[in-house]
């Protein structure tokens, strides 16, 4: 059986400079690398979304970042504008080993829903296609690293164990964005859920 390294997010955006930065986001590049030329498949995520989503507060009039508003599947946080289609800011970090990548998911195309796990979007229902992948592959179980810790990374991870895969998040390899106690709230629902937190 297979293990896969699930690389989430590392975009320019996330990262120092960029439109929803994640402090010290670049630090965990080295040791990402690190573990990409050790991985037996090696899976990348990219945040991917058009100009009008429904998650940028740009995009709700009078509305501003980090505020929540309710979508149609439940409570959404507003993010600055980030991760536009085609932006720079869209484009992996330069320093991030992207040839080494077996398979890169895009997610939160769809301007109605958001998505921060690699598996569903935020309506809990819509599949990127990542299950079957990993399934196809034999993968039984996945590790994950990347940006940000308390969003793409916990989300995704959450997913991972509802589909009994063996599920780690190697927290070194990994930065929040720790908005109003969303670090704490992640590591709990992780240990909860059965992620091993290494
Ligand atoms: C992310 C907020 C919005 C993430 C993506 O990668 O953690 N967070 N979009
Ligand atoms: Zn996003």
């Amino acid at each position: 059986m297979t293990e896969a390294l699930i690389v989430v997010d590392v975009q320019n955006d996330f990262c120092p400079g960029g439109a929803l930065a994640v402090n010290d986001g670049h630090l965990i590049i080295p040791l990402v690398n690190t573990m990409i030329s050790d991985a037996d498949l090696v899976i990348f995520s990219q945040d991917w979304h058009p100009l009008d989503h429904s998650s940028f507060s740009a995009n709700h009039i009078g509305k501003n970042a980090f505020e929540q508003i309710d979508m149609h599947y439940g409570p959404q946080t507003l993010w600055p504008t980030h991760c536009v289609q085609g932006s720079r800011g869209a484009e992996f970090h330069a320093d991030i080993n992207l040839n080494a990548a077996d398979v890169i998911i895009r997610k939160g195309m769809n301007k109605d829903i958001d998505s921060y796990s690699a598996f569903y979007e935020n309506d809990q229902t819509t599949p990127t296609g990542l299950t079957g992948l990993l399934k196809e592959k034999n993968v039984s179980s996945v590790k994950f690293v990347g940006l940000a810790l308390d969003f793409c990374v916990a989300f995704s991870a959450l997913d991972a164990v509802k589909h009994d895969f063996d599920v780690s998040v190697v927290m070194d390899a990994c930065k929040a964005i720790d908005n109003q106690g969303s670090l704490d709230s992640a590591i709990t629902r992780m240990r909860n859920a059965g992620v091993q937190l290494i």
